[in-house]
Protein backbone atom coordinates (compact mmCIF):
# COMPACT_ATOMS: atom_id res chain seq x y z
CA UNK A 1 0.00 0.00 0.00
CA UNK A 2 1.96 3.11 -1.20
CA UNK A 3 0.70 6.67 0.78
CA UNK A 4 -0.60 8.08 -2.51
CA UNK A 5 -1.09 6.40 -6.24
CA UNK A 6 -2.29 8.31 -9.07
CA UNK A 7 -4.47 5.53 -10.91
CA UNK A 8 -5.95 5.28 -14.71
CA UNK A 9 -3.65 7.78 -16.16
CA UNK A 10 -1.60 7.60 -19.56
CA UNK A 11 2.05 8.08 -18.71
CA UNK A 12 3.88 10.12 -20.78
CA UNK A 13 7.45 10.46 -20.62
CA UNK A 14 10.23 11.23 -23.31
CA UNK A 15 10.24 7.71 -24.62
CA UNK A 16 6.84 6.07 -23.82
CA UNK A 17 3.27 6.50 -23.73
CA UNK A 18 1.11 3.91 -21.59
CA UNK A 19 -1.73 3.10 -19.42
CA UNK A 20 -0.52 2.80 -16.07
CA UNK A 21 -0.87 3.89 -11.79
CA UNK A 22 2.04 5.27 -10.30
CA UNK A 23 2.40 4.62 -6.48
CA UNK A 24 4.63 7.36 -4.39
CA UNK A 25 6.27 6.56 -1.09
CA UNK A 26 8.26 9.41 0.90
CA UNK A 27 8.57 12.25 -1.80
CA UNK A 28 9.59 9.56 -4.49
CA UNK A 29 8.10 7.13 -7.19
CA UNK A 30 7.91 4.16 -5.75
CA UNK A 31 6.06 2.31 -8.55
CA UNK A 32 4.49 1.97 -12.09
CA UNK A 33 2.27 -0.98 -12.22
CA UNK A 34 -1.32 -1.70 -12.86
CA UNK A 35 -3.24 -2.52 -9.96
CA UNK A 36 -1.51 -0.10 -6.97
CA UNK A 37 -3.26 0.84 -4.01
CA UNK A 38 -2.60 3.66 -2.42
CA UNK A 39 -3.87 4.99 1.12
CA UNK A 40 -4.45 7.66 -0.59
CA UNK A 41 -5.58 8.13 -4.41
CA UNK A 42 -5.89 10.15 -7.37
CA UNK A 43 -8.10 9.22 -10.53
CA UNK A 44 -6.55 10.37 -13.53
CA UNK A 45 -8.81 8.46 -16.46
CA UNK A 46 -8.53 10.55 -19.44
CA UNK A 47 -5.82 12.52 -18.45
CA UNK A 48 -1.77 12.67 -18.57
CA UNK A 49 0.00 12.35 -16.30
CA UNK A 50 3.20 13.45 -17.28
CA UNK A 51 6.76 14.56 -15.39
CA UNK A 52 7.07 18.20 -13.77
CA UNK A 53 8.14 20.67 -16.26
CA UNK A 54 11.62 22.00 -15.88
CA UNK A 55 12.40 25.83 -16.78
CA UNK A 56 15.96 26.22 -16.55
CA UNK A 57 15.94 29.62 -17.40
CA UNK A 58 14.33 32.54 -15.36
CA UNK A 59 14.76 35.84 -13.83
CA UNK A 60 12.89 36.27 -10.83
CA UNK A 61 13.67 39.40 -8.64
CA UNK A 62 16.08 40.33 -11.26
CA UNK A 63 17.55 43.66 -10.95
CA UNK A 64 18.06 45.37 -14.70
CA UNK A 65 19.31 49.07 -14.01
CA UNK A 66 16.43 50.95 -12.30
CA UNK A 67 14.28 48.00 -12.03
CA UNK A 68 13.26 44.88 -10.66
CA UNK A 69 11.59 41.75 -12.27
CA UNK A 70 7.97 41.58 -10.99
CA UNK A 71 7.55 38.16 -10.29
CA UNK A 72 9.79 37.14 -6.79
CA UNK A 73 10.52 33.75 -5.90
CA UNK A 74 7.16 32.94 -4.14
CA UNK A 75 4.87 34.72 -7.01
CA UNK A 76 6.96 33.56 -9.57
CA UNK A 77 7.18 29.90 -8.32
CA UNK A 78 3.80 29.89 -7.37
CA UNK A 79 2.82 30.74 -10.84
CA UNK A 80 5.18 28.53 -12.31
CA UNK A 81 3.39 25.23 -10.31
CA UNK A 82 0.08 26.28 -11.38
CA UNK A 83 1.47 26.17 -14.93
CA UNK A 84 2.65 22.63 -14.21
CA UNK A 85 6.64 23.56 -13.59
CA UNK A 86 8.16 21.96 -10.64
CA UNK A 87 11.85 23.37 -11.23
CA UNK A 88 13.38 26.12 -12.13
CA UNK A 89 17.00 27.41 -12.53
CA UNK A 90 17.16 31.04 -11.64
CA UNK A 91 20.76 33.08 -11.55
CA UNK A 92 23.40 34.00 -9.22
CA UNK A 93 24.34 37.89 -10.20
CA UNK A 94 27.86 38.92 -8.00
CA UNK A 95 28.33 42.46 -6.95
CA UNK A 96 32.27 43.39 -7.84
CA UNK A 97 33.34 43.20 -4.07
CA UNK A 98 31.72 39.70 -3.49
CA UNK A 99 33.28 36.19 -3.60
CA UNK A 100 31.26 33.78 -5.65
CA UNK A 101 30.41 32.11 -2.46
CA UNK A 102 29.14 35.06 -0.63
CA UNK A 103 26.80 35.88 -3.66
CA UNK A 104 25.51 32.85 -4.08
CA UNK A 105 24.48 32.61 -0.06
CA UNK A 106 23.16 36.16 -0.49
CA UNK A 107 20.91 34.71 -3.48
CA UNK A 108 20.07 31.83 -1.57
CA UNK A 109 19.18 34.24 1.26
CA UNK A 110 16.33 35.56 -1.08
CA UNK A 111 15.07 32.53 -2.14
CA UNK A 112 15.05 29.97 0.01
CA UNK A 113 12.08 30.67 2.12
CA UNK A 114 10.09 31.99 -0.65
CA UNK A 115 10.18 29.22 -3.25
CA UNK A 116 7.21 26.59 -3.23
CA UNK A 117 9.14 24.63 -6.09
CA UNK A 118 12.86 23.30 -6.09
CA UNK A 119 15.08 25.52 -7.68
CA UNK A 120 19.52 25.92 -9.15
CA UNK A 121 21.07 28.92 -9.43
CA UNK A 122 23.16 29.26 -12.64
CA UNK A 123 26.49 31.58 -11.40
CA UNK A 124 27.03 34.51 -14.04
CA UNK A 125 30.62 35.17 -14.84
CA UNK A 126 30.82 39.09 -15.84
CA UNK A 127 33.53 41.22 -16.52
CA UNK A 128 34.27 41.82 -12.85
CA UNK A 129 34.63 38.30 -12.31
CA UNK A 130 37.29 37.92 -14.37
CA UNK A 131 40.39 38.23 -11.47
CA UNK A 132 38.53 35.20 -9.63
CA UNK A 133 37.85 32.95 -11.79
CA UNK A 134 39.68 30.51 -9.84
CA UNK A 135 36.24 30.61 -7.75
CA UNK A 136 34.50 28.52 -9.83
CA UNK A 137 35.36 25.65 -8.32
CA UNK A 138 34.17 26.18 -5.32
CA UNK A 139 30.76 27.47 -6.73
CA UNK A 140 30.68 24.22 -8.66
CA UNK A 141 31.11 22.15 -5.48
CA UNK A 142 28.92 24.10 -3.68
CA UNK A 143 25.90 23.13 -6.46
CA UNK A 144 26.06 25.71 -9.28
CA UNK A 145 26.91 23.08 -12.03
CA UNK A 146 26.19 25.91 -14.67
CA UNK A 147 27.58 29.17 -15.41
CA UNK A 148 26.47 31.98 -17.32
CA UNK A 149 27.96 33.71 -19.53
CA UNK A 150 26.75 37.63 -21.17
CA UNK A 151 27.88 38.50 -24.68
CA UNK A 152 25.48 41.65 -24.24
CA UNK A 153 24.65 44.89 -21.83
CA UNK A 154 26.99 45.77 -19.06
CA UNK A 155 27.95 41.67 -17.79
CA UNK A 156 29.38 41.21 -21.94
CA UNK A 157 32.35 39.68 -22.37
CA UNK A 158 34.88 40.20 -24.73
CA UNK A 159 36.13 37.12 -26.98
CA UNK A 160 39.25 36.99 -24.77
CA UNK A 161 37.57 36.91 -21.69
CA UNK A 162 34.99 34.23 -23.10
CA UNK A 163 38.25 32.17 -23.76
CA UNK A 164 39.30 32.39 -20.48
CA UNK A 165 35.79 31.72 -18.68
CA UNK A 166 35.05 29.31 -20.49
CA UNK A 167 38.84 27.15 -19.88
CA UNK A 168 37.64 27.58 -16.23
CA UNK A 169 34.29 26.52 -16.20
CA UNK A 170 35.91 23.59 -18.13
CA UNK A 171 38.11 22.70 -16.05
CA UNK A 172 35.69 21.82 -13.67
CA UNK A 173 33.13 20.23 -15.82
CA UNK A 174 30.68 23.17 -15.60
CA UNK A 175 28.02 23.52 -18.61
CA UNK A 176 28.00 27.55 -19.72
CA UNK A 177 24.94 29.09 -20.73
CA UNK A 178 25.48 31.76 -23.06
CA UNK A 179 23.81 34.87 -24.14
CA UNK A 180 24.60 35.03 -27.83
CA UNK A 181 24.32 38.31 -29.19
CA UNK A 182 26.68 40.46 -30.88
CA UNK A 183 27.21 43.47 -28.35
CA UNK A 184 29.42 46.30 -30.64
CA UNK A 185 26.79 46.28 -34.05
CA UNK A 186 23.95 46.14 -31.14
CA UNK A 187 25.04 49.36 -29.89
CA UNK A 188 26.03 51.06 -33.39
CA UNK A 189 22.54 50.09 -34.84
CA UNK A 190 20.93 51.09 -31.63
CA UNK A 191 22.62 54.74 -31.70
CA UNK A 192 22.14 54.94 -35.94
CA UNK A 193 18.27 54.53 -35.53
CA UNK A 194 17.69 57.14 -32.27
CA UNK A 195 20.33 59.39 -34.39
CA UNK A 196 17.61 59.81 -36.78
CA UNK A 197 14.55 59.85 -34.55
CA UNK A 198 13.99 56.26 -35.26
CA UNK A 199 12.71 55.82 -31.23
CA UNK A 200 9.66 53.19 -31.38
CA UNK A 201 9.86 49.84 -30.26
CA UNK A 202 9.29 48.74 -34.19
CA UNK A 203 12.99 49.73 -34.24
CA UNK A 204 14.08 47.40 -31.16
CA UNK A 205 14.29 44.25 -33.41
CA UNK A 206 15.92 46.14 -36.22
CA UNK A 207 18.63 47.01 -33.72
CA UNK A 208 19.46 43.67 -33.66
CA UNK A 209 19.60 41.77 -36.52
CA UNK A 210 19.07 37.90 -37.12
CA UNK A 211 22.25 37.80 -39.27
CA UNK A 212 24.12 38.98 -36.09
CA UNK A 213 22.68 36.85 -33.65
CA UNK A 214 24.15 33.92 -35.95
CA UNK A 215 27.29 35.37 -35.76
CA UNK A 216 27.33 35.57 -32.49
CA UNK A 217 26.23 31.92 -31.55
CA UNK A 218 28.38 30.73 -34.26
CA UNK A 219 31.05 32.64 -32.61
CA UNK A 220 30.96 31.93 -29.15
CA UNK A 221 30.00 27.77 -30.28
CA UNK A 222 33.85 28.55 -32.14
CA UNK A 223 35.79 29.68 -29.31
CA UNK A 224 33.91 26.88 -26.81
CA UNK A 225 35.26 24.39 -29.53
CA UNK A 226 38.58 25.91 -29.37
CA UNK A 227 38.57 25.22 -25.73
CA UNK A 228 37.31 22.25 -25.77
CA UNK A 229 33.85 22.06 -24.32
CA UNK A 230 30.59 21.92 -24.14
CA UNK A 231 28.06 24.81 -24.40
CA UNK A 232 24.47 25.60 -24.54
CA UNK A 233 22.47 28.41 -25.92
CA UNK A 234 20.44 30.69 -24.43
CA UNK A 235 16.88 31.95 -26.19
CA UNK A 236 17.48 31.17 -29.87
CA UNK A 237 15.40 32.92 -31.83
CA UNK A 238 16.44 32.69 -35.47
CA UNK A 239 17.44 30.32 -38.72
CA UNK A 240 20.41 31.64 -38.45
CA UNK A 241 21.69 30.64 -34.99
CA UNK A 242 19.68 27.26 -35.54
CA UNK A 243 21.72 26.97 -38.20
CA UNK A 244 25.07 27.38 -36.22
CA UNK A 245 24.19 24.70 -33.57
CA UNK A 246 22.84 22.41 -36.12
CA UNK A 247 26.07 22.74 -38.15
CA UNK A 248 28.26 22.41 -35.43
CA UNK A 249 26.27 18.95 -33.53
CA UNK A 250 26.45 17.89 -36.98
CA UNK A 251 30.35 18.08 -36.35
CA UNK A 252 29.94 16.39 -33.04
CA UNK A 253 30.06 19.41 -30.92
CA UNK A 254 28.40 19.10 -27.61
CA UNK A 255 26.53 22.04 -28.04
CA UNK A 256 22.32 22.95 -27.24
CA UNK A 257 20.32 25.11 -27.96
CA UNK A 258 16.58 26.50 -26.44
CA UNK A 259 13.59 28.93 -27.44
CA UNK A 260 11.23 30.21 -25.69
CA UNK A 261 7.16 30.65 -25.77
CA UNK A 262 7.58 34.47 -26.92
CA UNK A 263 9.59 32.89 -30.02
CA UNK A 264 7.14 30.58 -30.31
CA UNK A 265 3.75 32.38 -30.51
CA UNK A 266 4.47 35.81 -30.87
CA UNK A 267 5.88 37.84 -34.41
CA UNK A 268 7.72 41.35 -34.04
CA UNK A 269 4.25 43.10 -35.25
CA UNK A 270 3.72 43.28 -31.74
CA UNK A 271 6.31 45.82 -31.61
CA UNK A 272 4.39 48.39 -33.34
CA UNK A 273 1.22 48.30 -31.57
CA UNK A 274 0.80 51.84 -30.27
CA UNK A 275 1.91 53.07 -26.73
CA UNK A 276 2.93 50.59 -24.19
CA UNK A 277 1.63 47.64 -25.83
CA UNK A 278 4.45 47.84 -28.45
CA UNK A 279 7.09 48.62 -25.36
CA UNK A 280 5.79 45.34 -23.50
CA UNK A 281 7.29 42.69 -25.59
CA UNK A 282 10.75 44.22 -25.87
CA UNK A 283 13.11 41.25 -24.86
CA UNK A 284 16.86 40.59 -26.35
CA UNK A 285 17.13 38.64 -28.40
CA UNK A 286 13.84 40.41 -29.57
CA UNK A 287 10.86 38.21 -31.41
CA UNK A 288 10.71 38.08 -34.93
CA UNK A 289 9.18 37.75 -38.24
CA UNK A 290 6.36 34.84 -39.22
CA UNK A 291 9.11 33.15 -41.25
CA UNK A 292 11.91 32.80 -38.25
CA UNK A 293 9.13 31.50 -35.82
CA UNK A 294 7.86 28.69 -38.26
CA UNK A 295 11.79 27.81 -38.59
CA UNK A 296 11.73 28.12 -34.64
CA UNK A 297 9.11 25.35 -34.82
CA UNK A 298 10.64 23.35 -37.07
CA UNK A 299 13.97 22.84 -35.78
CA UNK A 300 12.14 21.46 -32.16
CA UNK A 301 10.18 19.17 -34.25
CA UNK A 302 13.55 18.14 -36.04
CA UNK A 303 15.84 18.47 -32.90
CA UNK A 304 18.14 21.27 -34.06
CA UNK A 305 16.41 22.79 -30.48
CA UNK A 306 16.42 20.69 -27.60
CA UNK A 307 14.76 22.79 -25.12
CA UNK A 308 12.31 24.93 -24.41
CA UNK A 309 12.49 27.50 -21.66
CA UNK A 310 10.68 30.90 -20.44
CA UNK A 311 13.63 33.37 -19.89
CA UNK A 312 10.90 34.53 -17.66
CA UNK A 313 11.90 38.28 -16.33
CA UNK A 314 8.03 40.83 -16.25
CA UNK A 315 8.11 44.45 -15.60
CA UNK A 316 5.23 46.34 -15.15
CA UNK A 317 3.35 48.22 -17.39
CA UNK A 318 4.50 51.27 -15.51
CA UNK A 319 8.40 49.97 -15.51
CA UNK A 320 8.14 49.33 -19.65
CA UNK A 321 6.74 52.95 -20.43
CA UNK A 322 9.59 54.95 -19.30
CA UNK A 323 11.03 53.92 -22.54
CA UNK A 324 8.05 54.80 -24.39
CA UNK A 325 8.43 58.81 -22.28
CA UNK A 326 12.04 58.61 -22.93
CA UNK A 327 11.00 58.64 -26.21
CA UNK A 328 13.76 55.52 -26.71
CA UNK A 329 13.53 51.86 -27.51
CA UNK A 330 16.28 51.04 -25.73
CA UNK A 331 15.37 52.31 -22.47
CA UNK A 332 12.66 49.88 -22.15
CA UNK A 333 13.42 47.04 -19.67
CA UNK A 334 13.75 44.00 -21.87
CA UNK A 335 12.08 40.72 -20.89
CA UNK A 336 8.38 39.21 -20.82
CA UNK A 337 6.02 36.90 -18.83
CA UNK A 338 5.92 33.08 -19.49
CA UNK A 339 6.80 30.66 -16.57
CA UNK A 340 2.95 29.42 -16.39
CA UNK A 341 1.79 28.93 -19.41
CA UNK A 342 4.60 27.43 -21.49
CA UNK A 343 4.05 23.52 -20.90
CA UNK A 344 0.14 24.20 -22.04
CA UNK A 345 1.45 26.29 -24.78
CA UNK A 346 4.00 23.96 -26.33
CA UNK A 347 1.44 20.85 -26.01
CA UNK A 348 -1.84 23.49 -27.73
CA UNK A 349 0.83 24.64 -30.49
CA UNK A 350 2.83 21.81 -31.10
CA UNK A 351 0.83 18.53 -30.00
CA UNK A 352 -2.35 19.68 -31.17
CA UNK A 353 -0.84 21.28 -34.43
CA UNK A 354 0.35 18.03 -35.04
CA UNK A 355 4.46 19.29 -35.38
CA UNK A 356 5.58 17.61 -32.08
CA UNK A 357 4.33 14.21 -30.88
CA UNK A 358 3.95 14.04 -27.12
CA UNK A 359 6.92 12.39 -26.57
CA UNK A 360 9.01 15.50 -28.00
CA UNK A 361 6.66 17.54 -25.55
CA UNK A 362 7.59 16.15 -22.46
CA UNK A 363 11.35 15.84 -23.36
CA UNK A 364 11.75 19.83 -24.85
CA UNK A 365 10.31 20.60 -21.86
CA UNK A 366 11.20 18.33 -18.88
CA UNK A 367 13.27 15.69 -19.72
CA UNK A 368 16.03 17.11 -21.71
CA UNK A 369 16.41 20.50 -19.26
CA UNK A 370 16.67 17.86 -16.49
CA UNK A 371 19.70 16.34 -17.83
CA UNK A 372 21.55 19.02 -19.32
CA UNK A 373 21.36 21.67 -16.29
CA UNK A 374 22.32 18.18 -13.96
CA UNK A 375 19.17 17.46 -12.04
CA UNK A 376 19.81 13.85 -11.42
CA UNK A 377 16.12 12.77 -10.23
CA UNK A 378 13.83 15.19 -11.73
CA UNK A 379 12.66 15.21 -15.47
CA UNK A 380 11.49 11.48 -16.15
CA UNK A 381 8.98 9.03 -14.61
CA UNK A 382 10.94 6.31 -13.40
CA UNK A 383 10.87 4.60 -9.70
CA UNK A 384 13.47 6.55 -7.65
CA UNK A 385 12.93 9.63 -8.83
CA UNK A 386 12.07 12.57 -7.15
CA UNK A 387 7.60 12.76 -7.25
CA UNK A 388 7.62 15.95 -9.05
CA UNK A 389 4.82 15.05 -11.76
CA UNK A 390 1.46 16.73 -13.06
CA UNK A 391 -1.65 15.79 -14.31
CA UNK A 392 -2.52 17.61 -17.20
CA UNK A 393 -6.19 17.36 -18.93
CA UNK A 394 -5.62 17.41 -22.35
CA UNK A 395 -9.56 18.84 -22.90
CA UNK A 396 -8.93 21.52 -20.74
CA UNK A 397 -9.56 24.91 -22.18
CA UNK A 398 -7.88 28.37 -21.01
CA UNK A 399 -8.04 31.36 -22.13
CA UNK A 400 -4.78 32.96 -21.34
CA UNK A 401 -5.32 37.16 -19.38
CA UNK A 402 -4.10 38.14 -16.43
CA UNK A 403 -7.56 36.72 -14.79
CA UNK A 404 -6.47 33.20 -15.48
CA UNK A 405 -2.76 32.91 -15.33
CA UNK A 406 -1.17 33.97 -11.04
CA UNK A 407 2.24 35.74 -12.92
CA UNK A 408 2.59 39.03 -10.98
CA UNK A 409 2.39 41.16 -13.55
CA UNK A 410 -0.26 43.49 -15.26
CA UNK A 411 -0.26 42.18 -18.78
CA UNK A 412 0.87 38.87 -20.71
CA UNK A 413 1.58 39.05 -24.30
CA UNK A 414 -0.75 36.06 -24.62
CA UNK A 415 -4.11 37.82 -23.34
CA UNK A 416 -7.36 36.11 -25.55
CA UNK A 417 -5.18 32.95 -26.65
CA UNK A 418 -7.03 30.23 -26.24
CA UNK A 419 -4.91 27.25 -24.96
CA UNK A 420 -6.27 23.66 -25.20
CA UNK A 421 -4.85 21.66 -22.72
CA UNK A 422 -3.87 22.67 -19.08
CA UNK A 423 -2.22 20.87 -15.76
CA UNK A 424 -5.33 20.11 -13.00
CA UNK A 425 -2.51 18.92 -10.52
CA UNK A 426 0.85 19.82 -9.72
CA UNK A 427 2.76 17.22 -7.16
CA UNK A 428 5.99 18.47 -5.52
CA UNK A 429 7.58 15.68 -3.75
CA UNK A 430 4.43 13.94 -3.26
CA UNK A 431 3.00 16.53 -2.40
CA UNK A 432 -0.27 17.99 -4.31
CA UNK A 433 1.05 21.85 -4.38
CA UNK A 434 -2.30 22.85 -6.92
CA UNK A 435 -5.35 21.31 -7.60
CA UNK A 436 -7.83 22.62 -9.75
CA UNK A 437 -7.19 25.94 -9.92
CA UNK A 438 -6.41 25.80 -5.73
CA UNK A 439 -2.99 26.49 -4.22
CA UNK A 440 -2.36 23.91 -1.44
CA UNK A 441 1.92 24.61 -1.20
CA UNK A 442 3.74 27.01 0.80
CA UNK A 443 6.39 29.84 0.51
CA UNK A 444 10.11 27.44 1.39
CA UNK A 445 8.38 24.11 0.83
CA UNK A 446 10.48 23.94 -2.55
CA UNK A 447 14.42 23.18 -2.21
CA UNK A 448 17.47 23.91 -3.56
CA UNK A 449 19.41 21.25 -5.78
CA UNK A 450 22.68 21.35 -5.85
CA UNK A 451 23.91 20.36 -9.24
CA UNK A 452 27.00 18.62 -10.49
CA UNK A 453 27.91 16.67 -13.69
CA UNK A 454 30.53 13.81 -11.95
N1 LIG B 1 16.77 39.13 -22.05
C1 LIG B 1 15.68 39.78 -21.66
O1 LIG B 1 14.93 40.27 -22.49
N2 LIG B 1 15.46 39.89 -20.34
C2 LIG B 1 16.22 39.27 -19.35
C3 LIG B 1 17.55 38.87 -19.78
C4 LIG B 1 17.68 38.64 -21.22
O2 LIG B 1 18.60 38.02 -21.65
ZN1 LIG C 1 17.55 35.39 -19.57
Amino acid sequence: MYELVIKNGTVVTAVATYQADIGIQAEKIAAIGTHLAGKREIDAAGKLVIPGAVDIHVHLQMPIGNFVSSDDFYSGTRAAAFGGTTSIVDFVEPHATESLLQALAARRAEADSRVVIDYGLHMTIGPEQMDILDQVSAAYAAGCGSFKLYMAYGLRLTDDQLYRALQAIRDVNGLPVVHAENWDMICQLIADNLAVSRTSPHWHPRSRPARMEGEAVGRVIDIATQVGTRIHIFHVTCAEAVQRIKKARQMGAAVTGETCPQYLLQTWDAYDQPGVEGALPVCAPPIRDEDQQNALWQALARGDLQVVTTDHCPFTRADKETGILANDFSQIPGGVPSIESRYAAVYAFGVRSGLLTLNQWVELCATTPARLAGFASKGDIIPGYDADLVIFDPQKTVTLSTDTLHENVDWTLYAGLEVQGWPTTTLSHGKVIVNDGQFLGAAGNGRFVPRFFN
